[in-house]
């Protein structure tokens, strides 16, 4: 059976692949593994079919059969478990490659989300010019750690993995902000991935709902 995904109908980004359906296609691209997409509006979900897949009222869910999931790590750590190509064999490397795939959701993802937060949702309060700087720093902690970590490797841990494909779609959020820019390893690694052949057929995928599909 195909498996169907959600995303959005109408994305604020107007297709630059940031919404976390893209990891989801990036990673079914990656294994080969052909799918559907069911567009939704924001409306539509927070009705109760949708609810019903995603108890949040989110995007993206992932429809399989008799199985429907919904938070983009567990549905792209689904897929990598049933097809080869996103996780190593070895039981050591592949636990490792999970990790990363936490790393980057639990630990590198919620300060870039806060900062997203503080300049989107914030700029307006008498408080914003003092607080951004000190979130700026907290997205700056674990970029240095991880530009550490990755010094001149290709990937974090041998090949690439769902772990790297979980990175670079977190790490992408920063692109506009300017604070890549003091990490030249991180910005190598990022165009590493968007350079595979999967990562640009799940992005011109997306971007073709926003120019085709007559979405804004
Ligand atoms: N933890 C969940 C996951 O990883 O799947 C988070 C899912 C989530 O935040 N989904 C967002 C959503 O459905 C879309 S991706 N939002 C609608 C709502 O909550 O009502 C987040 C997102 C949205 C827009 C941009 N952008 O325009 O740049 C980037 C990311």
């Amino acid at each position: 059976m195909t498996p169907t995904i959600t995303a959005f109908e109408r994305s604020p980004d107007r297709g630059q692949g940031l919404a976390r359906d893209m990891r989801v296609r990036w990673a079914l691209e990656e294994v080969g593994e052909p799918y559907d997409v069911r567009l939704v509006s924001f409306a539509a979900m927070k009705q109760p079919a949708h609810m019903a897949l995603h108890p949040f009222g989110q995007i993206p869910t992932y429809e399989d059969g008799d199985l429907a999931l919904f938070e983009s790590g567990a549905i792209v750590l689904h897929i990598a478990e049933r097809h080869p190509g996103l996780l190593p064999e070895g039981a050591g490397v592949r636990a490792r490659a999970i990790a990363w795939m936490f790393a980057a959701l639990s630990t590198v993802e919620p300060p870039i989300l806060e900062l997203a937060n503080a300049k989107l949702l914030e700029r307006d309060k008498p408080w914003a010019k003092d607080r951004l700087p000190l979130v700026e720093d907290r997205v700056r902690a674990p970029l240095t750690q991880l530009s550490t970590r990755l010094g001149d490797a290709d990937w974090l841990d041998g090949d690439f993995s769902a772990g790297d494909l979980m990175m670079v779609t977190v790490l992408r959020r920063l692109g506009p902000s300017g604070l890549l820019q003091a990490y030249p390893n991180i910005c190598a690694y990022i165009a590493r991935g968007e350079a595979r052949p999967a990562y640009k057929r799940a992005f011109a995928d997306q971007l073709a709902v926003f120019t085709k599909g007559g979405a804004s």
